[in-house]
């Protein structure tokens, strides 16, 4: 594993900044965190502006490397510190569909569902992420056989795609499908799952409701 050059993360509660969070924990690496409370516009801020001018969070520092996106902020990290592991190897068979995942996740899984929870629905053949039907096909599809995207085999991609899936079947996005339910049951019971989720739902802001 390479050596940390000091990993900062720039996060803020209830986002999807939660994602690298839960890189991060996976991979057991030291870091620290940086927050930027979008709730309070943070992410305009001219400093942040100039490490992501997208003005959103995540952000990832590790020395003098800036990253963002996460799925980008993923292949990153488990490149460096999850290699042959998180991360199949580059002349890995395996390495095509996990890299094909993870641009699935924010290309077509995020916008397609986010586009269905605002009930619009857009027939998929002249847009780039398709229809969500096909979308949840896809992600049933390929999870009705295997335990995780890449096989029987963790890898990051479940941590990206994954926890997209987990987030919207939380908001009731998803359909409560036993493949999707179960999958997203062995994604958080997994220890670095719920450190992120603590980090990034903290009990003090986001009671349990009774
Ligand atoms: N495509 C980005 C999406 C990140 C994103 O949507 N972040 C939201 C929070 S969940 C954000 O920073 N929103 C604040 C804003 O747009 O002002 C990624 O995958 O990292």
């Amino acid at each position: 594993m390479a050596a940390p050059r000091g990993i900062t993360l720039y996060h803020s509660p209830a986002s999807r900044a939660f994602t690298a969070y839960w890189m991060l924990e996976e991979l057991g690496v030291p870091f620290s965190v940086k927050t930027v409370d979008i709730r309070k516009g943070e992410q305009k801020a001219p400093a942040y502006l100039k490490l992501n001018p997208a003005g959103k969070v995540p952000t990832l520092t590790d020395g003098p490397v800036v990253v963002s996106e996460n799925p980008a902020i993923a292949i990153y990290l488990a490149d460096r510190y999850g290699y042959g592991t998180l991360a199949p190897k580059i002349d890995e068979a395996a390495r095509g569909e996990y890299l094909k995942w993870m641009v699935f996740s924010t290309a077509v899984v995020d916008p397609v569902a986010t586009l269905h929870e605002q009930k619009i629905d857009l027939p998929g053949f002249n847009f780039s992420f398709g229809a969500f039907d096909d979308m949840v096909g896809v992600v049933t599809g390929v999870l009705k056989d295997r335990q995780f995207l890449v096989g029987d085999r963790f890898t990051a991609a479940d941590v990206v795609l994954g926890g997209t899936l987990s987030r919207l079947l939380y908001q009731k996005v998803l359909p409560e499908d036993p493949v999707l339910t179960d999958y997203n049951a062995r994604l958080t019971a997994r220890e670095a799952f719920q450190r992120a989720a603590d980090a990034t739902w903290p009990a003090h802001l986001f009671p349990t409701p009774a």
